[in-house]
């Protein structure tokens, strides 16, 4: 068993671009790491591999785009996520949708939440306002869209350590 989930990568690119715009880390802002920048698909939770990968194999969706553009914040108990929107396409609804029909009828239980696509950039490390966030919001909002072809699904194993997530790439789904 281990912690799973499905998700688009991202060129160096497009995460170099990203970077522009993540706060540095500090004691009240936690950045995502450059190598851990992904849109999650499905969050899966403890899960066995070998099933999941079973489950996914043979997806027959074609290769297509998307474009990140906008931003926002959700907050939470802990503090805010700070993350960059993506534009809702068929195309990503449609992939969301199958990949969701494969892992549920192979029984695993998935969000009942609409689905909300967002790349998570930093955490602030405690709720309340944060000086960080209104700059964040404000050089998001001067990154230009970023287009990214999605060619392959990645199913990632996360492990929480003392230094934050590790993300391990146990397999990856090409598109047609
Ligand atoms: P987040 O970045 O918005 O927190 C690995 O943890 C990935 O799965 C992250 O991108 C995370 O999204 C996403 N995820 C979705 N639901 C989750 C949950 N309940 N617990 C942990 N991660 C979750």
């Amino acid at each position: 068993m281990a912690r799973l989930f499905t998700a688009i990568d991202f060129s160096a690119d497009v995460r170099a671009q990203l970077e522009t715009i993540i706060p540095p880390g500090s004691k009240s802002v936690r950045p995502i790491r450059s190598e851990n920048l992904h849109l999650t698909l499905h969050f899966l939770g403890e899960a066995d591999e070998s099933t999941v990968v079973e489950a996914l194999s043979g997806v027959e969706q074609a290769e297509f785009s998307i474009v990140l553009s906008g931003c926002g914040t959700f907050s939470g108990r802990e503090g805010k996520i700070l993350w960059i929107g993506v534009e809702k396409s068929r195309a990503l609804q449609v992939l969301h949708a199958d990949l969701g029909e494969r892992l549920s009828a192979a029984g695993f239980a998935l969000e009942k939440r609409p689905y909300s696509p967002h790349i998570t950039v930093a955490r602030t490390r405690r709720p309340g306002d944060n000086p960080v966030v209104e700059q964040f919001l404000n050089s998001a909002q001067t990154l230009p869209p970023q287009f990214v072809s999605v060619s392959a699904v990645q199913l990632y194993r996360s492990q929480l350590t003392s230094r934050g997530s590790r993300y391990e790439l146990v397999a990856s789904f090409p598109l047609q």
